[in-house]
């Protein structure tokens, strides 16, 4: 069974890319439940896009959801 993560990224990357970016990952953080703001979200973002690319790719976003939110890879 996907854990949290899987299925919100899973919904949030609509075209299956494998890649999020600032808009599908703000539905990210909320659909985990989190009540961030957008700066704080943006601020996540910009660290754990390793690549600058603009986009997250699944292990990135892992790694930030994994600082925000480590319950929702249980
Ligand atoms: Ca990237």
């Amino acid at each position: 069974m996907p854990n949290k993560f899987e299925t919100a990224f899973a919904q949030a990357d609509k075209d299956g890319s494998g890649t999020i970016d600032l808009a599908e990952a703000q539905q990210i953080v909320k659909a985990l439940g989190f009540d961030y703001t957008e700066a704080q979200v943006e601020t996540f973002f910009k660290k754990y896009d390793a690549d600058n690319s603009g986009t997250l790719n699944k292990s990135e976003a892992e790694a930030l959801v994994r600082e925000v939110y480590p319950a929702a890879f249980e």
